[in-house]
């Protein structure tokens, strides 16, 4: 019988959120580099280049198998010359040079150290380092003034850095189930980020608060906080009002990021079982709450969970090809000038003109 051996030439669309990208990915070596080389980027203040390595490594978590040969990505969008000389390098010899010293560079695992800070971002981090700052040790003997988000940073440095687990995460949503039922009878919780796309670790637990009835969740957050806080579940906390006014505010800036949302950046204090002797009786986790009204849940819900570049590629996409902007409030049709109500994430996909894709395969 005749053997034909074949290979695979890949093909898929170009903006992740037209593919399914479960968790399940066939070239997790090759992602992980350009996933590295995007946050060598980002710390480097290059968010252009960061956007295009995450681009890429988007389009590799989504392929069927694993590639053997850069053969096999030549019709593949988002793999520029850049990102495919280090796939090919990986694959020819095992590694990339550019990976490998970036990895071993000094001002790379400075700034990773320093950012890792809760509270500190890639500016602070820089001046620090401009100062001579180097580690932990340093900054902490250094008596920088240390706003108090960072304080709360270094002090659980450790925890932080440290995966939060399914089960912590499903403890973390036991209390706040319990503050939000306290508080407003009736609210609804949902789990959010990474999470809800069944990842089985996180770097924090995000929530997303509604009430069925609009007007209902007004002032809930300030509720919410002060019963986590008296129940000592808190050790550190910030809450940001909502802003967001329709209309007056214009529709949503589709580059931005940035919602208006009441949302609260915590700390939790999550005791654990202790299974034995010199285990710690708690741990430091990393819990993000947002509340929304229930006309905007829809819109919250789909831009709170992720992955970010789904999230990027979701703006893209609608500003590019369908002249409309989306945000996590609100999609606005800038041919028709008018919102675009909805009040399920199906319906936010039809009316962008996309197959809907399921959090599970928003992993991209
Ligand atoms: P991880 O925690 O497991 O690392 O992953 P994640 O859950 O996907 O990331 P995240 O940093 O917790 O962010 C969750 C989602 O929320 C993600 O899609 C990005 C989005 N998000 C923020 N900040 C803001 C914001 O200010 N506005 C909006 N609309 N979305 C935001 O992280
Ligand atoms: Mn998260
Ligand atoms: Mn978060």
């Amino acid at each position: 019988q005749l053997q034909v051996l074949e290979v695979v030439v890949f093909s898929a669309p170009s903006y992740a959120c037209q593919r399914r990208t479960t968790l399940d990915n066939h070239n997790a070596i090759l992602t992980d580099a350009l996933s590295l080389l995007a946050e060598n980027a980002e710390l480097s203040g290059e968010d252009g280049r960061g956007v295009a390595f995450r681009r890429a490594a988007g389009v590799l978590k989504g392929l069927p198998e694993p590639v053997t040969a850069v053969t096999q990505l030549v019709g593949l969008p988002c793999l520029g010359g850049h990102s495919l000389r280090v796939v090919k390098d990986i694959l020819e010899n095992g590694a990339s040079c550019e990976v490998e010293d970036t990895k071993q560079s000094e001002r790379f695992k400075v700034l990773k150290v320093l950012t890792g800070i809760f509270g500190v971002g890639v500016k602070t981090a820089e001046r620090w380092i401009q100062e001579g700052i180097r580690g932990l040790q340093q900054l902490q003997d250094s008596g920088r003034t240390l706003n108090r988000a960072q304080q709360a940073g270094l002090q659980h440095y450790e925890d932080l850095n440290q995966h939060v687990t399914r089960s912590e995460a499903d403890a973390v949503a036991a209390v706040v189930e319990e503050a939000v039922a306290s508080v407003l009878p009736g609210a609804r919780m949902t789990l959010i980020g990474g999470f809800r796309r069944g990842k089985l670790t996180g770097h924090d637990v995000d929530f997303l608060i509604t009430h069925p009835e609009e007007g209902r969740e007004v002032g809930l957050m300030p509720k919410v906080v002060s019963w986590l806080e008296s129940q000592g579940f808190l050790l550190y906390q910030k809450t940001t009002k909502n802003s967001y006014l329709e209309g007056e505010d214009g529709p949503a800036r589709p580059s931005s990021n940035m919602d208006r949302f009441e949302r609260c950046f915590s700390i939790f204090k999550l005791t654990e079982e202790v299974n034995g002797e010199g285990l710690k009786p708690w741990r430091a986790v990393r819990v993000d709450l947002v509340v929304s009204p229930i006309s905007q849940f829809a819109f919250a819900l789909l831009g709170w969970t992720g992955s970010k570049l789904f999230e990027r590629e979701l703006r893209r996409w609608a500003g590019h090809k369908k002249a409309m902007s989306l945000s996590s409030h609100a999609l606005y049709d800038n041919t028709q000038r008018r919102y675009l109500r909805a009040s399920s994430e199906e319906e936010i996909f039809a009316h962008l003109g996309l197959e809907y894709i399921p959090p599970s395969e928003r992993n991209a």
